[in-house]
């Protein structure tokens, strides 16, 4: 086998919840809170990544928990990197696999490369790099965004992936001022899938979905290239509720249209799971009330800001030329 041709390993989907490898790459050790959906997420996604493969991470609570003082969950090879690096960390890596298997230095054999990266990390400060690597497709990663919708680990600041209005140390609700934050969260998935003809995988996913999610890593890692995943993932800090409702709210933000479940790959468009039920019509959305109603983080709201959010929400369903997916009407 030339360096050249060293394929992607093929990682067959799970076929249902009792396929799951029972392998644990993200053990114990970590001191993410309780009800962490994000620590789920690393679980989750080395789980189907298995054990050949080296995961990098950029700073914040999935760096910062997880490697707290000479402790860490990781049984795989893990390294930090910089805050908005987790692009570059990606693409250096598989640059670096693929100049020492050539030289050979290391046996030639398909190893994954996952980097993750927070939304602050990777929507706002990493932005470039993750757009730089998703051009580069000679060489095999996935860049995975775990969302938790704030700047967490430094406590709860607000980032471009806050939803409208929300609470954070940056935007506390005042007497003045009762909604601090009016922007509309960016859509990260939509514009790497759009703006970068050479990833041939996008995917949104959410750890509600626990199989789904394993089984969009897995594609991704199989398909070759640079990919990439965003992932939802309710934050019982950040989002202030109780941690046992974790998977309750991840399912609520599906199923009011709020994250729309999908994939792009090569260029086509897939939903799935309860998203794809929303657009066929099968089920009805849920009212966005029942997902802000749950959390402190809109605990301000008056009526007119749910209803503010609910019109947004129908806006990408009802108005986007692809709902939830591209954010803008032919003319
Ligand atoms: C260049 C740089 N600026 C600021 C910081 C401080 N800092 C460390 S973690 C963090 C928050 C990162 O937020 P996010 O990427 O969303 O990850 P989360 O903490 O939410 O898991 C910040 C601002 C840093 N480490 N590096
Ligand atoms: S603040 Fe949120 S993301 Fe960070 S460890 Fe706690 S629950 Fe997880
Ligand atoms: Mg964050």
């Amino acid at each position: 086998m030339s360096f050249e041709t060293i394929l992607p390993q093929v990682l067959e989907p799970f076929r249902g919840v009792k396929r799951v490898a029972l392998e644990e790459y993200f053990t114990s050790g970590h001191r993410t809170c309780q009800g962490c959906e994000s620590a789920l997420v690393m679980k989750l996604m080395i789980k189907a990544a298995g054990a050949r493969t080296i995961v990098l991470g950029s700073t914040g609570c999935m760096y910062v928990a997880n490697t707290t003082y000479y402790t860490t969950p990781w049984v795989v090879p893990w390294m930090h990197t910089q805050l908005g690096s987790s692009g570059s960390a990606a693409l250096g890596t598989a640059a670096a696999l693929k100049a020492l298997m050539r030289k050979g230095k290391m046996r030639e054999e398909p190893i994954n490369v996952i980097a993750f990266c927070g939304d602050g990390g990777g929507a706002d400060m990493g932005l470039s790099a993750i757009s730089a690597t998703l051009t580069h497709r000679d060489y095999n990663c996935l860049i995975l965004l775990y969302d938790n919708e704030s700047y967490a680990n430094t406590d709860i600041q607000l980032s471009g992936m806050t939803p409208y209005g929300a609470y954070t140390t940056f935007s506390p609700a005042g007497k003045a001022k009762r909604i601090m934050h009016k922007r509309w969260k960016k859509n990260m998935a939509g514009m790497m899938a759009a703006g970068h003809p050479e990833c041939r995988y996008v995917a949104t996913v959410c750890a509600s979905y626990a199989v789904d999610m394993m089984n969009k890593v897995r594609k991704a890692l199989s398909i070759g290239g640079p990919t990439f995943i965003h992932s939802l993932d309710p934050c019982p800090k950040g989002w202030d509720y109780d941690p046992m409702f974790s998977h309750e709210l991840g399912e609520l933000a599906i199923q009011c249209g709020i994250f729309p479940l999908y994939e792009v790959e090569d260029g086509k468009l897939s939903f799935y799971g309860q998203t794809k039920y929303l657009v066929e019509g099968r089920t009805k959305r849920k009212p966005v009330r029942e997902y802000l109603s749950r959390q402190g983080r809109f605990a301000h709201f008056l009526e007119e800001d749910i209803e503010y959010f609910q019109q947004k929400t129908d806006e990408m369903w009802e108005k986007w030329l692809i709902p939830g997916v591209i954010p803008f009407s032919n003319a």
